[in-house]
């Protein structure tokens, strides 16, 4: 059966969080923006209400909300300000791969701690050499003994300046291409250096830094899964997060059509209300169409790693169209308020210029079309998805079966 009901439940926690946008996030959000202001206030009081971390089983101090109920989240909180959810939501992708294979030990000592407290985490993957070409990376980490001992530099950080400890991606055999990455736990305090904070188009209220490991040494159980299989647990780690990207693509959407919704009803030209005209009629009529469809691929994609089922391609279908449709919303919300669509002080303006970062960060709306079309050409055999731990009724993620799962 297909059901697009959301439980009672579902239903509180989507008011929750548009609450939390509306009262905590939207009155801030444009001055935040205009100063490069890190949300450090919202994200107390987001931790304090359960807006972060619900991705975490409960066996690790979080409540285990399915995808789904993500979805709902990160979604109303976009509508707020994407940039703040971006920090908000950074410690789903930077946990998730600790949540999929990590030892107990290292989600006890790291999931715990972001449960413990209003602590940040951050996802170290991309390089300034290394972007969409993940295999291209050329940080190392050699093995000493019983520690690894990492070396290189990392860009497009978000919560870089400010995370507690990040998870690092690195070469453990220069020679084999993807079948030579390795993933690590590194806490700050192991000696990574933050080198600069960028200064960005949109999205200006999260933090994205550039950060750099010199002969930094983490303990041989700081590894996540197996030595090597770091690639895999990358790519898997985005089909868990991806959604959650959608759904933010689906706030942005939504928020900038409902701006450019309400400024047609009441902007005058050729002496009736903008909304008259059929221009106008047919830009909010595909706009609606669009939210609609986003959020049905977000919600599809969530509901597909809920079941525990492979993801992959719907993941890449969601958020390739959720952002670019978020990306044309945006930009159609400025035609719309004409000439003011382009002044500072005009709602819109903010979100054309977040909506862009939706189609570049966790994979560019290219790679998610490059995933489509090799998963629409060579279907992979339905390999067993890695465990979730966020599924609904699908418990704690254990690293047997997501170690089992790297390896597939
Ligand atoms: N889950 C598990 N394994 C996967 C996988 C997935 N979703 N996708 C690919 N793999 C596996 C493949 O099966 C292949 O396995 P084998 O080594 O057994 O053959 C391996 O990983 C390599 O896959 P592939 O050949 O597709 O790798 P490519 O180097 O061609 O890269 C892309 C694939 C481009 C899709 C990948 O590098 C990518 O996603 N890049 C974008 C990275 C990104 O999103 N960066 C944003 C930073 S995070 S904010």
């Amino acid at each position: 059966m297909v059901d697009f009901k959301l439980t009672a439940e579902q239903e509180s926690l989507r008011e929750l969080a548009h609450d939390f946008a509306e009262k905590e996030i939207r009155p801030v959000a444009w001055e935040y923006d205009r100063d490069g202001t890190f949300p450090a206030e919202i994200i107390k009081k987001a931790w304090e209400v359960g807006l972060m971390n619900f991705h975490i089983p409960e066996a690790y101090g979080g409540p285990g909300a399915s995808a789904l109920d993500g979805c709902l989240i990160e979604e109303e909180l976009s509508w707020g300000c994407s940039g703040i959810q971006t920090t908000l939501g950074c410690n789903g992708l930077a946990s998730t791969p600790v949540v999929l294979a990590g030892s107990e030990e290292i989600k006890r000592e790291y999931l715990g701690r972001l449960t413990e407290e209003p602590l940040l985490a951050s996802f170290c993957l991309t390089e300034p050499e290394a972007g969409s070409d993940v295999a291209s990376m050329r940080t190392t980490a050699v093995k000493k003994g019983d520690k690894y001992v990492i070396n290189g530099s990392k860009v497009f950080i978000t919560n870089g300046g400010y995370a507690n400890w990040y998870t690092v991606y690195a070469k453990t055999d220069k020679e084999a291409g993807h079948r030579g990455i390795s993933a690590f736990v590194v806490p700050r305090d192991a000696g990574v250096v933050v080198d600069k904070k960028e200064d960005k188009l949109g999205q200006r209220a999260s933090n994205t830094a550039a950060v750099s490991f010199n002969d930094v040494e983490v303990p041989a159980s700081h590894l996540l899964g197996g030595e090597n299989e770091g690639f895999k647990l990358a790519m898997a780690t985005l089909d868990v997060t991806r959604p959650a990207v959608a759904a933010m693509a689906v706030g942005i959407a939504r928020a900038a059509m409902e701006l450019a919704t309400d400024y047609a009803k009441e902007r005058v030209q050729f002496g009736v209300p903008i909304a008259m005209h059929q221009g106008i009629q047919f830009m909010i009529a595909d706009m609606a169409t669009e939210v609609e469809a986003a959020r049905l691929l977000t919600w599809k994609s969530a509901v597909l790693l809920d079941q525990g089922e492979r993801n992959t391609i719907l993941s890449s279908h969601a958020k390739r169209f959720a952002s670019d449709a978020a990306m044309k919303i945006a930009t159609d919300a400025v035609q719309i308020y004409g000439g003011y669509g382009f002044i500072k002080e005009y709602p819109v303006e903010k979100l054309f210029r977040d909506a862009k970062i939706m189609q570049l960060y966790e994979g560019t709306s290219q790679i998610q079309r490059l995933v489509i079309a090799r998963e629409t050409l060579l279907p992979r055999r339905a390999a067993a998805p890695m465990a979730h731990g966020q599924g609904a009724g699908g418990g704690s993620a254990n690293g047997a079966q997501a170690k089992s799962a790297v390896g597939s």
